[in-house]
């Protein structure tokens, strides 16, 4: 049994969506934040930086990273089709774009939802909003171009990497302006929420 301590729209939701498609037993634990905007002191213990998901493993050892949880559940649970194997001609395509999405996307996604945090001086944030709005349209386009038909990342098949990339895109500054600009990835992200296991996931996270 997995643990998954989450909140809803967090970077979670793409873990959970992996389990449930996985078939794996999960539990989640919503981490909310408290009125001054922190998390409980105790879930420190847990994550020290604070953040979610978090995932706790069958044998009660801790992990963090969500990119690193969409590759180990992945390759855990061969028979979900989730991640070509080690092998696989499409592995390192598949290694890229997963860790792609978790070191550009995700991160610029942070700097705009909460520019303040990304300097010590207050008036930076405005310009640290726009670089990250400027950047992530960027890193949408380098996608797109590689996307090309897709559907999906890899080709005709959903894998792990498309359930977080479609969280991911969904966090864009202007969605409909973002699936305007690029049909593919539009298109990418609608396979991925049709499916019923994700559509469940993402209504729980309340996501489009
Ligand atoms: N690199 C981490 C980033 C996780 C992260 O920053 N999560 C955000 C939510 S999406 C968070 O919990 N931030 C702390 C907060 O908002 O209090 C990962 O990929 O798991």
């Amino acid at each position: 049994m997995f643990k998954l301590y989450a909140r809803p729209n967090a970077g979670s939701a793409a873990v959970e969506a992996l389990l449930a498609e996985c078939g794996a037993a999960f539990e989640i634990i919503d981490i909310l934040r408290g009125p001054d905007g922190t998390v409980p002191r105790s879930y420190l213990h847990i994550n020290p930086r604070g953040e979610v998901p978090t995932l706790r493993l069958a044998d009660n050892s801790i992990m963090t990273e969500s990119a690193a949880m969409m590759i180990y559940l992945a390759d855990l649970h061969p028979a979900a089709g989730l991640a070509p194997s080690v092998t696989s001609p499409l592995r390192a395509r598949y290694l890229r774009w997963m860790l792609y999405f978790a070191t550009g996307v995700y991160m610029a996604d942070l700097r705009m939802y909460f520019p303040a945090r990304h300097s010590t001086e207050a008036g930076h944030a405005d310009a640290i909003k726009a670089k990250a709005i400027e950047d992530m349209e960027r890193d949408y386009d380098i996608f797109a171009e590689a996307l090309s038909e897709g559907p999906f990342i890899l080709g005709q098949s959903m894998s792990a990497v498309d359930i977080y990339a479609a969280m991911l895109l969904s966090w864009a500054p202007d969605v409909p302006q973002l699936f305007a600009r690029h049909g593919n990835i539009k298109r990418l992200y609608e396979r991925v929420a049709a499916r019923p296991l994700i559509a469940k996931a993402w209504a729980r996270n309340k996501m489009p």
